[in-house]
């Protein structure tokens, strides 16, 4: 049985760029919804019963087909929420986190030329994302660890719904939610603002060790 994750922090943490009611909702509400709809659908699935949510998601082609529709929903709900409360923080350790993830950094400056083009290419993606779901930073999982070729495999990825870069065999290191839920309370129609302000926010101490893993 899945059970709705902690946050690493309170909920009134990320204001004032995300609001403490939308994070209670959003928390307890939306994300515990999609807890509860996959302990259901798993419950008919015994064998399945006992695998992480990564796990179900790396293996979705292979899953019972009446199974899947419940795993790319309710499991890539639970994932990506789950990856969403931990890559952010408040806005005094975004900039130490900043300042101190430095390979993460050296990777993005690589892969897209600069920090500040690599917010610019993300935030067009999160802009033109239509309807709910996604923009994601990802690398390839196929992984030999080495470091020059880890950087040639990072990308930014849009996806719709609850689809999770799992399901692809990518692994998300960074993502942001843009289904309205998750800004409209403070920021209502006005997602670049929310973008723009969530960048602010970021853990990149998390998204570095997501990178290193
Ligand atoms: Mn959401």
């Amino acid at each position: 049985m899945y059970s709705l994750p902690h946050l690493p922090y309170e909920y009134d943490a990320l204001e004032p760029v995300i609001d403490t009611q939308t994070m209670q909702i959003h928390h307890t509400r939306h994300h515990q919804t999609y807890i509860d709809k996959l302990n259901t659908g798993l419950s008919s699935y015994p064998n399945y019963e006992w695998l992480s949510v990564t796990d179900l998601l790396s293996q979705f082609d292979s899953l019972p087909e009446a199974l899947k529709p419940v795993v790319r929903n309710h499991g890539g709900g639970h994932a990506n929420h789950s990856l969403f409360w931990k890559i952010m923080c408040n806005q005094v350790e975004t900039e130490k986190s900043k300042v101190e993830s430095i390979q993460i950094m050296e990777a993005l400056n690589t892969v897209f030329w600069s920090f500040d083009a690599f917010v610019e290419q993300f935030t067009t993606a999160a802009l033109n994302q239509f309807g709910s779901g996604r923009c994601r930073l990802v690398k390839s999982s196929q992984s030999s660890f080495d470091k020059e070729v880890k950087q040639d495999r990072l990308s930014i990825m849009s996806t719709s719904n609850q689809d999770s870069p799992l399901m692809q065999g990518l692994t998300p290191l960074l993502g942001i939610d843009v289904r309205e839920h998750a800004y409209y309370l403070k920021y209502q129609n006005k997602r670049p603002d929310y973008i723009k302000a969530w960048f602010t926010i970021v853990n990149w101490k998390e998204v570095e060790k997501n990178f290193l893993d």
